[in-house]
């Protein structure tokens, strides 16, 4: 175990965020299931008001923020050190570890203490205590030092390569971290502003202040969550099956189109709240289609990618899917969550339309559509490329290796019952986040019906995930297995030695997408505080 604290500082620091970022996942996901099981009608487990909402809170942030934020930041320092092979600042890194652990360690003592309630979005005016807040806060500005990181380690790599083009997964790199900053700048003001003088000196809020530079932050984020899931798929599918990505180019231009589009659309998350200009609404949906047409770059470019590889292995019309290789689980685990993604997308887009989104919102539906997206696309590819972590940052071996091979079947099968059958719940009213969801004896039946059904693939995925967690903790423990390099000679099958475009000009791509983010949010802003502000007392339940 002691040779995890071995070798540079750079593995070190990965090595200590992803395997903080697996333990995350392991408590979120149980307290997951806690109350997914708590939430079922007929389930023998059943726990009180206040541990549901304080479990609730745990599995949003443990997962949906520190889970993937822990993972994100080791991925990029142990990619971007491997492929631009110019030395990354210590000290920025030094300063990131400690500012984010104890922001995640302050963060999670207040949940697990019971001192936040709030879940993850911690609506106004729902008050938490200043722990949850500082902690949000160290985060986020920890996590900063890392994306500082990267840029300066760019700079010093595009100085030795003036004419180079970016290698495609550090354009996604660099993509996912400049779109945290942009996301993040918000949610800064909202804690300074509105959250700690609540949760400090019980200040009045307006909730739609609140809630607006909050989803200013989550929607962005989103999209933080999902680039290096995109990057893993761009660098790790082709390389896998031997053959170049079918278009850097078209790799490079969704990435560009997330850091242009993915902040001016918050307001779809506000599409039912009153005081937001309607005209506004509908800008923001337009921005959002704009961005949704990346994902579909991003799914054609890797089809088309295991088309080529398909055909290369000698498979006709439909017979190069077959000539995949579907038993290898980083492979198949990655092309799950694509698919899985396709269906994350669809619901988006549905939720994203102004009249349907009066149907789905704050209903079970959303919870569909997020454990497709997130909890499958993003947490998925996460897991399966930890397999090839464990071989090359870990130096262990994976046991229990054929185990691993049905991981991500059994994740994407649990997470489609679910996901389908809170989807129909949803649209049937159900709603989420409802501790009660019996209400007095009035609900339907069918809402029942759902989420029992719902519940099982529940069960099943979060077995699929109790899997990957005892392989990930064994491997390091016990180191006999099978070696799975996926990650070592840099990537052999890019060809880098075409010059760089205007394409490659990252400068300008940060431009336009501030200046699009002024057009975004500066009217939003202007109204809101113009119209001037409710303040409402918080509130503090257990305090
Ligand atoms: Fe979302 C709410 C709209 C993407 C996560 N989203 C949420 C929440 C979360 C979340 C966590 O407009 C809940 C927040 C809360 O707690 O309140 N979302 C969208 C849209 C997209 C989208 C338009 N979301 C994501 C991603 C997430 C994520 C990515 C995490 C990583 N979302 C919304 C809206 C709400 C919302 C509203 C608020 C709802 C409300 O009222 O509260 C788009 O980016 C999606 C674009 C994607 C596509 C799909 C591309 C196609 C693919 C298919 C390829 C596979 C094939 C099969 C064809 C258009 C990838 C291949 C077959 C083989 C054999 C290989």
């Amino acid at each position: 175990m002691r040779d995890i604290f071995k070798g540079s500082f750079e593995d070190i620091f990965s090595r200590i965020n992803i395997g903080f970022a697996i333990i995350l996942l392991a408590l979120g996901g149980l307290f997951g299931v806690l109350q997914l099981l708590s939430r079922t009608p007929g389930s023998p487990i059943k726990v009180s008001a206040a541990t549901y909402y304080q479990i609730l809170t745990g599995h949003g942030v443990f997962l949906a923020v520190a889970f993937t934020l822990f993972f994100i930041m080791g991925l990029t320092v142990f990619m971007s050190t491997r492929i631009l092979k110019v030395d990354i600042n210590r000290l920025l890194l030094k300063i990131s570890l400690c500012m984010t652990l104890l922001g995640a360690v302050l963060a999670a003592v207040s949940i697990l203490t019971g001192k936040a309630r709030v879940l993850y979005t911690f609506y106004a005016p729902m008050k938490a205590h200043p722990f949850f807040y500082i902690g949000a806060a160290l985060l986020i500005l920890g996590s900063w030092f890392t994306a500082f990181a990267l840029f300066l380690q760019y700079l010093k790599w595009r100085k030795q390569n003036p004419d180079r083009e970016i290698p495609v997964p550090i354009f996604g790199l660099l993509a996912t971290w400049i779109v945290w900053i942009e996301a993040t700048i918000p949610v800064v003001i909202d804690v300074l502003k509105v959250y700690l003088p609540m949760a400090l000196l019980g200040a009045s809020v307006d909730v739609l202040e609140a809630r607006t530079w909050f989803w200013f932050f989550g929607h962005p984020l989103v999209y933080f969550w999902l680039l290096p899931a995109i990057t893993l798929w761009y660098y790790l599918i082709p390389k896998r099956l031997g053959v170049e990505l079918f278009s850097k180019k078209m790799a490079k231009i969704a990435f560009i189109l997330f850091i242009i589009y993915s902040t001016p659309i918050g307001l779809h998350h506000q599409l039912v709240d009153p005081g937001v200009d309607a005209r506004l609404k509908y800008l923001h949906t337009v921005l959002t289609l704009i961005v949704g047409s990346a994902s579909m770059l991003t799914a054609f470019n890797i089809l088309a990618t295991l088309e080529r590889a398909g055909r290369k292995a000698g498979g006709g019309f439909f017979g190069w899917i077959i000539k995949l290789p579907w038993r290898d689980p980083i492979f198949s685990g990655m092309i799950l969550a694509l698919i899985a993604f396709g269906f994350g997308g669809i619901t988006g887009i549905i939720n994203t339309s102004y009249q349907l989104n009066n149907v789905v919102h704050n209903t079970s539906w959303i919870v569909g559509h997020f454990h497709t997206t997130v909890g499958t696309a993003v947490a998925l590819t996460f897991m399966v490329a930890s397999y090839g972590l464990l071989t090359e940052l870990f130096n262990r071996k994976v046991i229990a290796y054929s185990l691993a091979r049905i991981h991500p079947y059994l994740w994407v099968i649990g997470i489609f019952i679910f996901s389908m059958n809170y989807a129909l719940a949803g649209l049937a009213g159900a709603p989420r986040r409802t501790y009660d969801l019996t209400f007095g004896g009035m609900a339907p039946e069918i809402w029942y019906t759902y989420l029992k059904a719902g519940a099982v693939g529940g069960v099943i995925f979060a077995l699929a995930g109790a899997i990957f967690v005892l392989i990930f903790i064994l491997s390091i423990l016990v180191n006999k297995g099978e070696e799975v390099r996926i990650f070592k000679f840099g990537n052999p099958h890019e060809n880098l030695n075409e010059k760089h475009s205007v394409i490659d000009n990252i400068k300008l791509w940060i431009v336009v997408a501030v200046i699009l983010i002024i057009l975004g949010y500066s009217i939003p802003l202007y109204q809101l505080y113009s119209q001037g502000l409710s303040l409402v007392p918080p509130v503090a339940k257990g305090l």
